[in-house]
């Protein structure tokens, strides 16, 4: 429709706000480190990845002595955001030990995985309120634990133990309902939200919703989601359906254009992969019992060729729009911008180089992933990163790789970035604003 380009564009290189690189997760670890997951990442045209820390026996601080050891091989920028996972005094000190001197900016509560992640409503409540003094913004995985659970119990006793299983026992109801109850939670508590891999319309609708009414609510899709429907659950071979098993779930087809639509109308403003990578051999834990199936899906290497090919080439976005959804968005929320996500003077030169009209295709056998599988195989399109440049330095050109383990810097992210804005009413003056008008009702009519 709109694709005339007439030559190669430079833009910013992308930032993925959402990776699992080198996670212990589900009994094993993710396949992906922190030199194969950021070879892949510059492969694409990303160059630059905020990762989750998760605790280490309930520490952040451990936690993050854990992580930068892990990113010592870096070979490209990256930050952090943290994990909470449970709740007590000594986590609220530690949150303010990761925004004051560890340069985290971002928290990420779990409304799922009963037993293990999962947090209760009493306790995001307390990590609303903490993130809220610190400047930090709180992020959510949406979906209800419990009903998961219950329906994952239901899957089993019906004698369905397949991959289908995954997508049959969490539907999108789910999350739709638990991004409500954090979007309520949050404006009671007046703070921003962002809401990680919303992955179906039941949640979209109610960001969009909260957005309208000035809430600061950002929505964070995921390139599997945008692309994918869940029909692969279904097929007949155990690895091959496994490979998609992630959550949220990958949905019914539908959800993926619906998705696509809220990204191109600022409803949803970035673009994520949560990238957490488990080969066939870890697929295979769940070989008889899709609960324990690890959870994750590729997309570090894909996201930028794919955002291009569905949302610009085919006329959805502009260019511009294009930057700022995989780039510039994601510098702003975690106040990063200008360094990350401009071409400017003083930015960290971190560029790429496409060609618009040359074309990409996806396989399992030449990408950079260590994985042996990847959910976008045999997928084409328009447009290639042809050149990769981090801090100066070609890392990407003539599909070869120049990387070097150990040239990635962390990146501190400080507090109160400009969604913060305007929140510092006094909470009873805040909460006077939350009483409405009651609408009067004809019972009659
Ligand atoms: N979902 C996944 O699929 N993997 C990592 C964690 C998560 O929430
Ligand atoms: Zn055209
Ligand atoms: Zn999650
Ligand atoms: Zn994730």
């Amino acid at each position: 429709m709109f694709h005339h380009f007439t030559s190669s564009v430079m833009l910013t290189g992308g930032i993925d706000p959402h990776t699992h690189l080198a996670m212990e997760f589900m009994g094993t670890e993710t396949i992906d480190d922190f030199f194969s997951g950021q070879a892949a990442a510059l492969a694409g045209g990303t160059t630059m990845h905020i990762d989750f820390v998760i605790p280490v026996n309930g520490s952040l601080v451990a936690g993050f002595e854990a992580y930068e050891r892990k990113a010592k091989k870096s070979c490209m920028d990256y930050g952090f955001h943290m994990a909470i996972t449970k709740w007590d005094e000594s986590v609220s000190r530690e949150m303010e030990i990761m925004v004051k001197e560890k340069g985290i900016n971002s928290f990420k509560f779990f409304m799922a995985y009963k037993g293990s992640l999962m947090i209760n409503d009493e306790l995001l409540l307390q990590g609303l309120k903490r993130c809220k003094s610190l400047g930090a913004l709180a992020m959510v995985h949406a979906e209800n634990g419990d009903a998961v659970f219950e329906g994952q119990k239901r899957m089993i006793e019906l004698g369905i133990t397949g991959p289908e299983g995954h997508a049959l026992s969490r539907p999108a109801v789910l999350e739709g309902e638990a991004t409500a109850r954090a979007i309520r939670l949050a404006r009671f508590v007046n703070t921003p939200l962002y809401i990680v891999h919303v992955m179906s319309i039941d949640a979209m609708e109610e960001i969009s919703k909260a957005r309208k009414s000035g809430q600061k609510v950002i929505g964070e899709p995921v390139v599997s989601g945008l692309v994918l429907d869940d029909s692969g659950l279904w097929d007949p071979d155990f690895i091959t359906a496994a490979k998609y098993v992630m959550s949220p779930p990958i949905r019914e087809s539908g959800h993926d254009k619906a998705l696509q639509a809220a990204l191109s109308t600022g409803v949803l403003q970035l673009v994520g992969t949560d990238h957490c990578v488990f080969n066939s051999t870890q697929k295979a834990l769940g070989i008889d019992d899709f609960r324990k199936i690890p959870n994750g899906v590729n997309g570090i290497e894909e996201r930028m060729h794919l955002v291009w090919d569905t949302m610009v080439e085919s006329g959805q976005i502009s260019v511009t729009d294009y930057v700022r959804i995989t780039s510039t968005e994601c510098a702003r929320i975690f106040n990063l911008y200008p360094r990350k996500g401009a071409i400017l003077t003083g930015s960290d030169a971190d560029i790429i180089i496409f060609n618009p009209n040359s074309s990409f295709e996806i396989s399992a056998s030449s990408h950079h992933s260590r994985t042996d599988t990847n959910v976008f195989d045999g997928r084409k399109g328009k447009g290639k990163v042809e050149v990769t440049i981090v801090g100066g330095r070609v890392v990407w050109q003539d599909d070869e790789l120049k990387v070097v383990p150990g040239s990635g810097k962390y990146i501190e992210m400080p507090p109160f970035s400009y969604l913060f804005n305007g929140i510092d009413k006094s909470d009873a003056k805040y909460l006077s604003s939350l009483r409405a008008p009651v609408r009067r009702f004809n019972s009659a009519s």
